[in-house]
């Protein structure tokens, strides 16, 4: 498939699209394995003291040592499944650099989502890219530079498709955040991989 990458027009970000890095037979077919092969989870996250479950399912792989924290939590990874091996390899040779782990995040309908974040944990090695692949239904993607402000304000949104890889560089995460806006009247379910590159052991050291 043409892996022509689209350069977004944002300043102070490296983002570039590539709308069918992945066939749609492909696509559908290693969304509809995944979907059952991996051991997805509802996690729970702290919010100002209280405990929510997190409005997803969400699964961390990886090489040994790259453990994932967030919201107080370590994750250890799961061992790469055949196909996240597979999309792996055809990340690092998209971006051109190695990648050793990946968050797995599984929206099952319109009321799943992802808040505001920007992914810049300490684990990850700097100037490094972060690649996404997305299958399943068509969800809208924002951002918003940390400028943003009711006088001033700085957003762009992308649609996601069925096949598509996203990669964010290095400084990228330093202006932008990003979001998942909830889709009232979306019923289909998307499947998300955010392929990265961690310090190995980070946490253990
Ligand atoms: C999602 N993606 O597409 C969530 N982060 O469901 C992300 O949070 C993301 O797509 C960093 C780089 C690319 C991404
Ligand atoms: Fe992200």
């Amino acid at each position: 498939m043409s892996v022509r990458p689209y350069m977004l027009p944002m300043k102070d970000a490296d983002v570039r699209y590539i709308p069918q890095a992945f066939s749609s037979s492909e696509a559908d077919a290693d969304m509809q394995t995944l979907i059952t092969a991996l051991p997805w989870q509802q996690d729970d996250i702290k919010m100002f003291g209280r405990t929510v479950r997190i409005p997803r399912l969400q699964v961390w792989c990886g090489d040994k040592g790259t453990a994932y924290r967030y919201s107080g939590k370590t994750l250890q990874p799961h061992p790469w499944h055949p196909i996240l091996r597979k999309l792996r390899e055809r990340c690092e040779s998209i971006c051109g650099s190695p990648l050793n782990a990946v968050l797995g995040n599984y929206y099952r309908d319109g009321n799943d989502s992802m808040g505001w974040h920007a992914d810049n944990e300490p684990e990850l090695v700097a100037g490094s890219p972060i690649v996404s692949v997305s299958f399943g239904v068509e969800r809208d993607f924002d951002f918003k530079h940390v400028d943003d402000s009711r006088e001033k304000p700085c957003r762009y949104r992308l649609s996601l498709e069925h096949g598509s890889v996203l990669i964010m560089h290095g400084d990228t995460q330093k202006y932008w955040q990003h979001a998942l806006p909830k889709r009232k009247r979306c019923e289909r379910p998307r499947m998300n991989f955010t392929f990265r590159r961690i310090t190995p052991y980070y946490h253990q050291r």
